[in-house]
């Protein structure tokens, strides 16, 4: 039996593009850990469209394939091609998870969930023939214990497509609240945690691999690379704290994602620099003390009286001391925002001395409660899911124009990466000068790359949306709001 099992494309966006060199960044883990889940007896290849193409004429039983909601109608298309075919198609991940009835349509079988639980099944219904439309019938299938995750085929991948080849998941889901969060609205708060041994061994595979490929690691003379995927890796202290201590010893350099409270617990971020940590992700969000509630996250950061300035300000200086470089997350386009939020967020970065920094604009993704009080106002405004990507703006925000919110992110980019701030950023006394100079360097090619993709002279992605919206107005019989103060 061959499975071929494909992640799609997404457009219109940053992140998650391929360079001018022809590689994607980062390996997604959901489709190796699927093959890892598949019977040795069945031949699995894997397609990442971001840098390879789909051959619709090669023979293949079934086809299994990864749906993030901004790739949705891409792997809609390329399902309905092979459905064409005779051949049957397998939808999985976050949009099918939190959409299923949608994805239902567009396929022979639905996975709502983790893949851990049903896979197997599924397979075996496939080879007698009596694949069922949903797995599992009701509800969303978890996986309920860390040991359950299997260590992800990595082997099925080409190394050489890849920035970043070495992702790493260590747990699942995320405790916090935040209202715009697919992993909330995916998970409910659920969080399951590998065995430290585990994933141990599976960096020490990692680094026998690296060694494999390439001479300086061998030598000793470069560290192998890990990137942990995990959405908070630091959501359970203790474990954080083993899983530190234990990785250690292996002599990698790693990054992750972590919440901006770990600046202020020195004990955590000790371990973590004395383990390789010297680069973290960090959702910062918004500059506006009016954030409370809406992210669960900040609430543990700093009460209500003090200044996120000031706190993000301790935080950030509290990482470089164990020279560990920040980049820092925003988005825009929150109820409280007006149209002075770029500026205040651009001098925040600035003032709290952030290596690298990302801008995104809130997206009501399916399942949030985001996406939940806007559909009541009747304030969305594209339901094309490829708009999705966290660079389109697809809602009517509130103190702000969409035009106004699409503009000033595209400028936020522009001033935060301007040669001369990208300049006196790697100028500063600071640890963490290359990822720095890399990194400016990287988000330069990539704005080259994004204005000449938005531009309508170029082609069609802006138009599109532009119609989105004009239908919107058309049909809401409404006024383009004009930014508040
Ligand atoms: C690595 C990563 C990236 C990388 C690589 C993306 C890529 N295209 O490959 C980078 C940094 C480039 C990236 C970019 C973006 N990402 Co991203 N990313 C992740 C991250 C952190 C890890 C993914 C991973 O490896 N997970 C581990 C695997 C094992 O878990 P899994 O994907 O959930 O898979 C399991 C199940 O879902 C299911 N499953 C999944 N696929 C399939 C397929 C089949 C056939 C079956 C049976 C089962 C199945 O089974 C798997 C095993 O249980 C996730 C968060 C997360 N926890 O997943 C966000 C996440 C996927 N990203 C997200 C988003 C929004 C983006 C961006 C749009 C960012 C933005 N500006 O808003 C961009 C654009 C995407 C793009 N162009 O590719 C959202 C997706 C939300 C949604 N509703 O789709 C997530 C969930 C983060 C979040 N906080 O919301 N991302
Ligand atoms: S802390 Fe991060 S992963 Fe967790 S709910 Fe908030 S935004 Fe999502």
């Amino acid at each position: 039996m061959k499975l071929l099992l494909i992640q799609p494309e997404t457009k219109g966006t940053l992140l998650g593009q391929r360079s001018s060199r022809g590689k994607a960044g980062l390996v997604r883990l959901s489709l190796p850990v699927v093959a890892a889940l598949t019977p040795r007896d069945v031949d699995v290849e894997i397609v990442d469209c971001r840098v390879q193409t789909v051959n619709y004429d090669e023979p293949v039983d079934l086809v299994g394939i990864s749906v993030l909601t901004p790739e949705a109608p891409d792997a809609y298309e390329i399902a309905k091609e092979f459905r064409s075919k005779g051949v049957k198609v397998v939808l999985g991940g976050y949009h099918t998870t939190l959409l299923p009835e949608e994805a239902q349509k567009h396929c022979d079988a639905v996975v709502v969930g983790d893949a851990e639980p049903v896979w197997s099944r599924l397979l075996q219904d496939f080879r007698s023939g009596n694949l069922q439309q949903r797995y599992p019938e009701k509800g969303v299938g978890y996986c309920r214990r860390g040991k359950d995750i299997p260590r992800p085929r990595r082997k099925l991948l080409d190394p050489s497509l890849y920035y970043s080849f070495n992702s790493v998941q260590a747990t699942r889901g995320c405790p916090e609240n935040c209202d715009f969060c697919s992993i909330r609205a995916y998970y409910g708060g659920k969080f399951i945690k590998r065995p430290i041994a585990e994933v141990v061994e599976e960096i020490r595979e990692i680094i026998e691999e690296d060694k494999k490929r390439s001479l300086l690691v061998r030598l000793g003379l470069r560290k192998p690379h890990i990137t942990f995927v995990d959405d908070n890796l630091t959501a359970h202290r203790e474990y954080a704290l083993d899983l530190f201590n234990a990785i250690a010893p292996l002599g990698i350099r790693w990054d992750a994602q972590v919440t901006a409270d770990v600046g202020m617990d020195e004990e955590l971020i000790r371990a973590a620099a004395r383990s390789g940590c010297f680069f973290v992700s960090v959702g910062f969000e918004t500059p506006s003390n009016e954030s409370y509630g809406f992210l669960g996250k900040l609430l543990r950061t700093c009460t209500k009286t003090e200044s996120l300035d000031d706190v993000f300000k301790q935080e950030v200086k509290n990482f470089h001391k164990h020279r560990i470089s920040i980049l820092g997350n925003f988005i825009f386009g929150f109820p409280w925002d007006n149209i002075t939020v770029f500026d205040d967020v651009l001098a925040l970065a600035e003032r709290i001395e952030l290596d690298a920094a990302l801008f995104h604009v809130l997206t009501p993704h399916p399942g949030t409660p985001v996406r939940k009080k806007l559909v009541t106002e009747n304030r969305i405004a594209s339901s094309n899911w490829k708009h999705y990507n966290g660079t389109d703006v697809v809602f009517v925000p509130d103190r702000i124009s969409p035009d106004d919110l699409q503009q000033g992110l595209f400028h936020t980019y522009e001033e935060f990466y301007k040669p001369w701030r990208s300049l006196w950023r790697a100028l500063s006394p600071r640890p963490g000068l290359c990822l720095r100079v890399a990194f400016a360097h990287s988000m330069r090619r990539k704005l080259q790359r994004m204005r000449a993709w938005r531009d309508p002279s170029f082609g069609p992605w802006l138009k599109d949306l532009r119609d989105d919206w004009s239908t919107y107005w058309r049909n809401s019989r409404g006024q383009q709001p004009i930014s508040k103060p």
